[in-house]
């Protein structure tokens, strides 16, 4: 059994610990801290964890029943846990993004790599969303030829946070796209623009701009469109589509049953992303689990790859100032990473 050191006890990390105590295997939460103890006391008698409530990060990740480290706090609270967890050698699951700027992200690669080993997932779940392994295997296979261009939708039903602000868009929302628009192309970004649309008069959020479109150059020449709103109202909706030489490769428009009745054809949408999600949650954690459990290399998401999103998501948020292109610049993958 992985004993589990759980940071963080807001929406995601009830995600997680729901899917671990009903699916997964091998894994249990014996510690827990959160800023507010209320909230760590809460999602322990939800899910009956009889887990240790602690008063501080350090606490938690160098408790001896503490074999792995979970980080689902806040967006910009990530870096200090994963660093300590990572000093302690404890491996550590972290929610997406790693941080919300790439100098931080640099922090916790260098901490890594002066581990030599790899101890940190990042909550990329996508990668492991069937639809999404599907869409990588067909562009590999090269049976729809080189991808040329591309067209993402991420439309989440209103915004994730009461605090969701203009470069939240792009470090919290656009940062997926970023993550598996590289690894379905295989090539890195050169360049990101990010541009608005009309504005939606139904987003109540006052420091977001709504709608946004982000699109990303590559290296080969390559060009994939991002619409991107955290106020779709009518549901949660994610589309990737890849235009190869010789074909077209694209996710289930709806990946939910269809229903024919009274005059029309229709599917449900739901609100709610986990649910769209709920597999790729359970797999990226389950994987980690195993790994740590058989003391294997970590395969998942690595810091490395949280790294090169936050730099492509400092540049987007640049480009968000003036919707001017702005250049990506990345340094050499250390050997740990390839
Ligand atoms: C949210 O934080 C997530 O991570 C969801 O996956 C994403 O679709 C949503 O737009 C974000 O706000």
């Amino acid at each position: 059994m992985v004993k589990l050191g759980l940071i963080g006890c807001g929406a995601i990390a009830h995600t997680h610990v729901s899917n671990l105590v009903s699916v997964l295997n091998n894994g249990e939460i014996t510690a827990i801290y959160d800023i507010n103890k209320d909230a760590a006391e809460q999602i322990n008698n939800q899910f009956e964890l009889n887990a240790k409530i602690y008063d501080s990060i350090d606490e938690v990740v160098n408790d001896d029943n503490v074999d792995a480290v979970m980080v689902c706090s806040r967006n910009d609270a990530h870096v200090d846990p994963v660093i300590k967890a990572v000093e302690a050698g404890k491996p550590v699951f972290v929610e997406k993004p790693l941080a919300t700027v790439a100098s931080d992200c640099k922090k916790v690669v260098d901490a890594e790599l002066k581990t030599g080993k790899r101890l940190v997932q990042v909550g990329f779940m996508r990668r492991f969303d069937p639809f999404y392994i599907q869409l990588k295997n067909e562009i590999d296979s090269g049976d729809i030829g080189k991808p040329l261009m591309g067209y993402n939708r991420h439309f989440t039903t209103r915004p994730a946070t009461n605090y969701f602000e203009t470069p939240n868009m792009i470090n919290d929302a656009f940062i997926h796209e970023i993550d598996i628009t590289h690894w379905l192309f295989n090539e890195p970004y050169t360049s990101v623009q990010v541009q608005y649309a009309r504005p939606n008069s139904l987003n109540t959020a006052t420091k977001l701009k709504d709608p946004q479109i982000a699109t990303l150059h590559m290296k080969s020449g390559a060009i994939v469109n991002t619409y991107l709103t955290q106020n779709s109202i009518y549901g949660y909706d994610v589309m990737c589509q890849v235009i190869g030489e010789k074909g077209i490769a694209q996710l289930p428009d709806m990946p939910t049953i269809e229903v024919r009745k009274a005059g029309h054809i229709s599917h449900t949408i739901d609100e709610d992303w986990t649910k769209r999600f709920i597999t790729a949650y359970q797999v990226e954690l389950q994987t980690f689990i195993n790994e740590v459990a058989a003391d294997e290399k970590l395969t998942g998401p690595s810091s490395w790859d949280g790294y090169v999103a936050a730099v492509t998501a400092d540049c987007a948020i640049k480009s968000q100032t003036d919707e001017s292109l702005v250049p990506i610049h990345l340094d050499e993958m250390p050997e740990l990473y390839k």
